[in-house]
């Protein structure tokens, strides 16, 4: 299995909560290395532009002023297979739907505040940490 990276992100109602660093602690539990992390507001146009696949879809709007409604804590993870294995520890997309134990099962509230992002492939992974992070930041 190789060794990959993701990019996530702990969403702004994790952050509000005071959820970060148990989402942090799980997800090194789940034998996820942190490459790099920094804490930071996303501005309109940022969280548009990171979510501009989405910009056609009815809850775009919704999502931007989620995703700009406080801080949130981006990182660089590091791990075998680490797309498909943070995907299966963050849980379903709709945190009614999470399954038990999984971090969107834990700590978010439905299908919007969700808790935390995860790349959902290699390709977009790496567009996605270019996003946040230079070269020199996730060496
Ligand atoms: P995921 O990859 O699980 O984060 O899910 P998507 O890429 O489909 O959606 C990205 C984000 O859009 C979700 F995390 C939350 C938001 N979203 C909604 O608010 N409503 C929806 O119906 C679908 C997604």
């Amino acid at each position: 299995m190789p060794v990959e990276r993701t990019l996530t992100i702990i969403k702004p109602d994790a952050v509000a909560a005071g959820n970060a660093g148990r989402i942090i602690a799980r997800l090194e539990q789940e034998g996820f290395t942190i490459v790099a992390m920094k804490k930071l507001a996303l501005s309109e146009a940022q969280a548009r532009g990171f979510y501009a696949v989405h910009g056609e879809r009815p809850f775009f709007e919704d999502l931007v002023a989620f995703m700009t409604s406080g801080p949130i804590v981006p990182m660089v993870l590091e791990r075998e297979s680490a797309v498909a294995a943070l995907r299966e520890v963050m849980g379903a997309t709709d945190s009614l739907k999470a399954a038990e134990g999984t971090i969107r099962n834990l700590y978010g509230t439905d299908i919007e505040r969700n808790a935390i992002h995860g790349s959902d492939g290699p390709d977009t992974a790496e567009v996605e940490r270019a996003f946040f992070f230079s070269s020199l930041e996730q060496a």
